[in-house]
Formats: C-alpha cells, structure tokens, sequence
C-alpha cells in the first residue's frame, strides 16, 4: 500500500520510543518545568523520548521537516513534516496512570492542521502495548487487525469522550458545556490522552471524540486513524479539526454531535 514505508518507520521508532517511556515510568518521573500554566507540565522523559524520535527521524529522513511538543519545529525540504508528541496524556504519565502515548504521523504541506494531509500515523500506549497505526486510503489498524469506528446511536446512547484545557478560565467555561451534554448522552469519559481518545473512537470504545484547545500534536496521528476507520473528524462547521476545535465521530451521530454542542456553547 502507498506511504507503508513511511508507516513502517512511524511504527518502528513509536515502539523503541514507547519503551525508553516505559523504563522511564518505572525509574521513576518527577517534573522537569512547567509551560503554559503550573499544570501544564513536562517531564525529562519527555524530553528526552523526543530527542530519541528526532535523531532517529533525522537519521532515516534528513530531507524531512519535525514539529514536536518538546522541541519545536524545523521545516524540511521533502515537503514532508513529522508531527509528534513524545508522551501524549504527560499527566497520567507523571501519576502512574498506564494510559499515555507515544504519537507520531507524517503530513504533506505545510505543518498547519488546517490544511496538511496526514500520509501515516502511529500511536503506542507503552504501558499497554498496544499499537493503532493508519495509512491515507490504507485503513486503520490495532495491532494486525483492522478496526472500524463502532455503528451509529442516538446521542442518549452515545459514550463521549472529552478533555479540557491547561488555562483554569477555559477549563471552566469547558466544564459548563459537559455538565450541560452529560444527561444528554449515555455518558462521558475524560481519559486524559487525546491522540488514545481518537484511537479509542476507530475502534469502537467510545461512540465520539471531542475537544477544543489541543496542539497540532496531540491529534495528527489519532485524526488520520480515526477517519481510516470511518468517522468523520473535523473541526467546528467547514473546518478541519485544529486548536479550535476537534470532533470525531460516525458520521451521522458526528452531525448531531456538533449541532448539540454548538446550541450549548462549546
Ligand atoms: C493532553 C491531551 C489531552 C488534553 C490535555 C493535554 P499532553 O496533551 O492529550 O486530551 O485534555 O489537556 O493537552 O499535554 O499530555 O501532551
């Protein structure tokens, strides 16, 4: 299938990637600083899982461009970009919680969510094992097996998943719009780990996926799975899922989703 060496070399450096994390985890991990607010946190083993998976992508692809969580973004000349999150859910990874990921998928254009094409994608829950992986018209994948999002349900028997900012301001006005959908909808989960939400959609263990605030990272390789496994993934009205806002979703439940979400103020 087209773009498999690239899914191969996604696959290959998650999984050495997902290990150091795990060694790390059971080491032990303390915060190394904080970014945006004093719990938006990351660890040394974010760090330095990141220099592993950029040395490694320089290394097999010098031409390609990087953007990652940790150390920024370098344009390439390929016209490819790697967009990753070294340890995707950094919270759950720093209380022990095993639902964290390693996220990493290659785009097409410029390194905007807006307009890049996602080409391959993998996202390995080391704590798990397991390993989502897509292709762009190759299907999506846990393990060997091919996994599709679960079938339609009214929205009262729909499972949402959610997650909500690092900024306390936002954060509430996020709580404001779930306490609202939560007797709308058979119930919510908020997992902690956005890129393990989207895989959790295309394979049927939530009904739908949505957020606002999250970096290009946390979603380019669970976007690509979760519509290889045919939901519908988007942002807010035409636009593509971004900062703004993500959705994924079968696509019929997607569109009653969003109009609820819209009418409560998301
Ligand atoms: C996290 C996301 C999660 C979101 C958290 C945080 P991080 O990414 O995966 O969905 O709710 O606020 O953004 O910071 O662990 O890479």
């Amino acid at each position: 299938m087209p773009h498999d060496d690239l899914l191969d070399l996604a696959r290959s450096i998650a999984l050495e990637a997902g290990a150091l994390a795990k060694q790390r985890r059971t080491e032990g991990v303390e915060v190394a600083a904080s970014k945006s607010s004093p719990v938006d946190i990351v660890t040394e083993a974010d760090r330095e899982t990141e220099r592993l998976i950029r040395d490694a992508l320089a290394a097999a692809r010098p031409a390609d461009g990087f953007f990652g969580e940790e150390s920024g973004a370098e344009t390439g000349t390929s016209g490819l970009t790697w967009v990753v999150d070294p340890i995707d859910g950094t919270v759950n990874f720093l209380y022990g919680i095993p639902h964290y990921a390693v996220s990493i998928a290659v785009v097409e254009g410029e390194p905007d969510p807006l307009t890049w094409k996602a080409l391959a994608a993998a996202v390995v829950n080391p704590a798990s094992g397991e390993l989502f992986t897509a292709t762009a018209g190759g299907g999506a994948f846990l393990g060997a097996e091919p996994i599709r999002v679960a079938p339609a349900v009214e929205l009262s028997q729909a499972l949402v998943s959610t997650g909500f900012a690092y900024d306390s301001g936002e954060r509430g006005r996020q709580g404001s719009v779930v306490s609202q959908l939560l007797p709308l909808v058979r119930d919510i989960r908020r997992m902690g780990t956005a890129s393990l939400d989207l895989c959790f959609v295309a394979c049927g263990r939530a009904n739908a996926y949505y957020e606002r605030t999250l970096s290009p990272w946390d979603h380019a390789a669970g976007a690509l799975i979760a519509r290889e496994a045919g939901a519908t993934v988007k942002g807010l009205g035409d636009a593509a899922p971004s900062r703004d806002f993500i959705l994924a979703a079968y696509p019929e439940l997607a569109v009653r989703l969003e109009r609820e979400l819209v009418r409560l103020g998301v």
